[in-house]
């Protein structure tokens, strides 16, 4: 058999055989060490949730069937996954969280580094939450949606539903879950829940456990939905802005500083510190002052919001450091691999962790506060000028690979662009164009890289193949990062790629807004938080309709997942009835009743499913019959 190949992105091509000359182990190293896998693991039936375990469950029925305890694969393979769930809803909300506690600090006037960028957003807000904004001073709406967004995160009361999942959703996908008992009342109690009814001698009925964790995914999507919202607040609503991604984006004559992570409240304010420490930087001998680059999800938000280049997604992040170049790389939380420090100590680069709860032994901890934060931002671009002076010349290799990517398409940027076709009705001549089958359907491609599959290339493929289709495609998170690394959020992709019909769709729209061509084939909407933007435009889409969100041509792909959090994405784009593939075979397939419910009964039960299929050819095929069979149910 032949090797996988670790990654199609040339860039890191180009360097890995440089790491591996010079002795620098790398993710890849490490994947290769580590096989063969425990394959308890894979199938997800070993279980240390107790002291008298760990337990595990042989698959060839030979062996033990049971736990100590009594619990067996249906119950373990449960407990496991909804654990994921949890912790993913957990990522997401609190990130959500900082960002509700920052707009209420705005609001009661205590933070002064930030203020509201995008009030008229902010009133729109307010008046979906039915806070009545009019005549209300911005302020106090900030203090208010705060508060209502806080409220999510406290509510007591088990029959009311969360602010955010209550209003942004269909109504019949509201009173649909709300039925089942899956709608989140709190998003913090049922993480909670889902800790205590998987704790030993709790929760044992595996379909159980599972609804416990759809409603652990609504609190994911819930905490997600508002972290975007209130961001584009502080922040700004994205706009369509052309820059560069990939590793050939960082600059020899500059103090390279990569924000790597996913929350915006450090990263927007470094982005404005740098901007007035350019002449301390090109006193140090920097020519070309700061360059500021993005990594993962922080990248995301800063290129959506500013067309900052993205350097590069998850899986070659240790390369930005490999080549020398980086002066600073400064994370805050999740996805960032602890290796970072020991791939540094072969440079001058400086690892700078900002968050008290998220320390990597070896890196230099700068303390953000929201209260202090162009101090934080000060010293943090100190530190990067300070190691710049260290740089050594001979080890710096930038490889000569970036694209073009156009990136800022929020649900608001996609509306506004389509008014240009149709002030009075800016959906109509989508749905228009979804109706007649020019456009056959929609795609969303999410989540992460994974080192199972080879770095970029299930997205390429089947992005390829559903754009021969005539599929409009979304993407967010590290499949955005892969689609801007590899040109294919251009306009020129769409002359290439997309099916006649399409690329006549995506033309009209594109130069109507001004473009002077096409839309990208693919449309950049964000980080992995940015999600909850296309659930804004499918339900737009589905209230026009007059149907719920499991009646679209709608689907959903992840094709090298890995995160706890992309789990909970899949699992709520699921939830809320959308048909969503993973490339990877996820760590559930020792429970046939597990694997049957994802994968056929919440079909029945929610009308989206999860499609395991990690062949790339053979995945865009069955996610094209599913949008087929979808236009056939709606007659279209
Ligand atoms: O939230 S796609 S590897 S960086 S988890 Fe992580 Fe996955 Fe990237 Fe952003 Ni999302
Ligand atoms: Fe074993 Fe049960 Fe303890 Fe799990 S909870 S480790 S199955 S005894």
């Amino acid at each position: 058999m032949s090797k996988m190949k670790n990654t199609i992105d040339p860039a890191v091509n180009y360097l890995l055989p440089l790491a591996k000359k010079a002795g620098i182990e790398t993710v890849w190293d490490r994947f290769a060490a580590m096989k063969p896998q425990c394959g308890f693991g894979e199938l997800g039936v070993c279980c240390r949730i107790c002291w008298k375990g760990p337990c595990r469950i042989d698959p060839f029925g030979n062996g033990p069937q049971r736990g100590i305890c009594g619990a067996d694969a249906n119950t373990i393979v449960a407990r496991n996954l909804v654990r994921m769930m949890a912790a993913g809803a957990a990522a997401h909300s609190d990130h959500g969280r900082h960002i509700a506690l920052t707009l209420l600090e705005v609001g009661e006037g205590h933070a002064p580094a930030y203020r509201i960028k995008d009030e008229q957003k902010l009133r729109n807000i307010a008046e979906k939450l039915n806070l009545a904004p009019a005549g209300k001073d911005i302020r106090q709406v900030a203090k208010e949606v705060a508060l209502a967004s806080l409220d999510d995160y406290s509510r007591q009361k088990r029959s009311i539903p969360c602010n955010w999942a209550k209003v942004t959703l269909t109504a019949e996908r509201v009173d649909k879950l709300v039925d089942l008992g899956v709608m989140p009342h709190n998003i913090d109690a049922v993480i909670a829940e889902i800790m205590a009814r998987t704790h030993v001698g709790c929760d044992a009925d595996a379909v159980n456990v599972l609804l416990g964790g759809l409603k652990g995914a609504l609190a994911d999507y819930t905490g997600m939905c508002l972290s975007t919202e209130l961001s584009d607040v502080l922040f700004g609503t994205p706009e369509p802005v052309v820059t560069k991604a990939n590793l050939g984006v960082l600059k020899e004559d500059a103090v390279n500083i990569a924000i790597h992570g996913h929350n915006p409240l450090l990263s927007e304010i470094i982005c404005d510190v740098a901007l007035k420490m350019n002449e301390e930087a090109k006193k140090a001998g920097a020519k070309e002052g700061i360059n500021i680059v993005g990594i993962c999800c922080t990248g995301n938000e800063v290129m959506m919001r500013r067309g900052i280049p993205l350097a590069t997604n998850y899986l070659s992040q240790e390369m930005a450091i490999i080549t020398g170049a980086v002066d600073a790389m400064v994370v805050d939380v999740q996805c960032i691999m602890p290796a970072l420090t020991s791939v540094a100590e072969c440079f001058h680069t400086e690892i700078i962790t900002t968050m008290p709860e998220n320390k990597i032994t070896g890196a230099t901890h700068v303390e953000f506060r929201e209260d202090s934060a162009v101090d934080s931002a000060k010293k943090i671009v100190e530190v990067a000028i300070e190691a710049f002076k260290k740089r050594d010349k001979r080890k710096v290799n930038i490889p000569d690979y970036k694209q073009t990517a156009i990136a800022g398409f929020s649900a608001e940027a996609i509306v506004a662009a389509l008014s240009k076709l149709d002030a009075k009705d800016p959906l109509k001549p989508l749905i228009d164009n979804i109706v007649n089958g020019n456009i056959q359907g929609i795609a969303l491609f999410a989540g992460c890289n994974n080192t199972k599959a080879t770095q970029d290339d299930n997205f390429i493929t089947i992005a390829k193949e559903l754009a021969k289709n005539n599929v409009l495609m979304l993407a967010t998170g590290c499949g955005a990062g892969t689609f801007a690394k590899t040109g294919l959020m251009t306009q020129e992709a769409t002359e290439a790629y997309a099916g006649e019909s399409l690329k006549a769709v995506l033309t009209a729209i594109g130069k109507a807004a001004g473009l002077n061509g096409p839309l990208p084939l693919v449309l950049h909407m964000g980080s992995c938080v940015d999600n909850s933007r296309a659930v804004n435009v499918a339900v737009a889409i589905a209230n026009k309709l007059g149907v719920d969100l499991d009646k679209l041509p709608l689907v959903a792909s992840a094709p090298e997942l890995m995160s706890e959090k992309a789990v909970a994405i899949g699992t709520w784009a699921v939830t809320l009835g959308i048909p969503t593939h993973i490339g990877i075979v996820p760590q559930i397939m020792g429970s046939s009743v597990v694997a049957e419910f994802l994968t056929e009964k919440a079909k029945d039960l929610l009308g989206g499913y999860f499609i395991v299929e990690t062949n790339p050819e053979q995945a865009a095929a069955k996610l094209v019959a599913v949008i087929k069979e979808r236009r056939k149910g709606l007659g279209i």
